[in-house]
């Protein structure tokens, strides 16, 4: 029989995709069930072209479930995905939670599938997607050239903080739209937003009309949070425990996909030739590097497509063995539902 599906968190920005994707995919599941806090039980969402009613977060909607997939905030992971481990499924887990774990394997299917069948806590985590958004690119440069460094500077989309991220930006650009003259110095629309929109925003700066260098929480030494998990995660799902990462993580106003600036160094020599062999023979990866001809990944070319997106390649003329290279990725989804939907797919061919 069919394994049965449950996705947590059905109601919110990646739970939207998620239903799509598995709407779209080849439909491998037998129930899916969808499941989400409280507030949103009993409402009625499509999957599959027909009506789903969202039951609430409780032990016993995990009964009969082969694979769980998790996209809720890093304090309901941490209770519930153990809860949810303990009664039987796979928990496939989006959260920051437990990705360092070293008994939770961190898994991207291009490039560490293999990773997903070692879980001794029943549990596989899924990356974060400004790491994600980068990952099948970098894994297929690696297999043939062995990555030593990554520098990265991120453009980060506002859904990555949600329905409340979109949201903040609409309203500001609503907010703003249609007056020229805004603020008293070109271009300063503190003034303007304080008066119209006088609520808290999710971002620590206004983002229309902005750029915003801080994405997730304050950690030690001054970085945020994003930028050490792209050191981490690279380095984990990557399977190079030495590699060297610095990022500067950065929220754009853009909707959905995130953009990331990669100088990427290699052991190896390496050509922009080479580099483009290999990104067009991956799967999932899509090359787009024709400058000369307009042609190079933007987000609102990228936005709602699965692959990731490639172009600017070009050799750094003052470093040996390193590439410089502009990457997009739908973070919603190859970022987040995506991903997990494919590891789920991994989970369920194994049956
Ligand atoms: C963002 N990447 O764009 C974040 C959101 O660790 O999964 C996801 C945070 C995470 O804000």
């Amino acid at each position: 029989s069919r394994p049965n599906l449950a996705l947590i968190g059905a109601t919110g920005a990646v739970g939207t995709v998620m239903r799509d994707i598995v709407s779209t995919r080849e439909d491998i599941w037998g129930e899916i069930r969808l499941v989400a806090s409280a507030r949103s039980a009993g409402k009625v969402l499509r999957v599959r072209g027909e009506d789903v009613v969202v039951q609430a977060l409780a032990p016993e909607v995990f009964d009969g479930i082969d694979v769980a997939i998790f996209d809720v905030p890093d304090e309901v992971s941490a209770e519930w995905v153990p809860i949810a481990a303990a009664r039987g499924p796979v928990v496939i887990d989006k959260s920051g939670t437990f990705r360092m774990e070293p008994d939770v394997p961190l898994v991207v299917p291009e490039v560490n599938p293999l990773d997903a069948r070692n879980r001794p806590r029943n549990i596989i985590s899924t990356p974060n997607c400004t790491t994600l958004s980068m990952m099948a690119a970098m894994g297929a440069l690696h297999a043939g050239f062995t990555l030593s460094e990554l520098v990265v500077a991120s453009y980060q989309a506002v859904s990555g903080a949600g329905v409340a991220g979109s949201a903040r930006l609409y309203d500001e650009v609503e907010a703003l739209a249609g007056d020229r003259s805004l603020g008293q110095v070109a271009g300063d629309v503190r003034g303007v937003l304080a008066d119209k929109l006088p609520g808290e925003s999710p971002f620590p700066a206004p983002i229309a009309f902005n750029v915003v260098p801080w994405a997730g929480s304050y950690k030690e030494g001054g970085w945020a949070s994003e930028e050490l998990k792209l050191r981490n995660e690279s380095r984990k799902i990557l399977g190079i425990p030495e590699l060297k990462v610095s990022a500067t993580c950065v929220r754009v106003p853009v909707i959905t996909t995130h953009s990331l600036a990669v100088h990427a160094r290699f052991e190896r020599e390496i050509t922009v030739a080479d580099a483009h062999r290999v990104l067009e023979a991956a799967p999932s990866v899509v090359l787009m590097d024709d400058p000369a001809g307009g042609v190079f990944p933007t987000p609102l070319e990228v936005v709602g497509n699965d692959p990731t997106y490639v172009g600017r390649v070009r050799q750094a003329v003052d470093f040996p063995n390193t590439l410089d290279l502009f990457v997009c990725g739908d973070n919603l989804r190859k970022g987040a539902a995506l991903n997990a939907a494919e590891i789920a797919e991994l989970v369920a061919s194994e049956k």
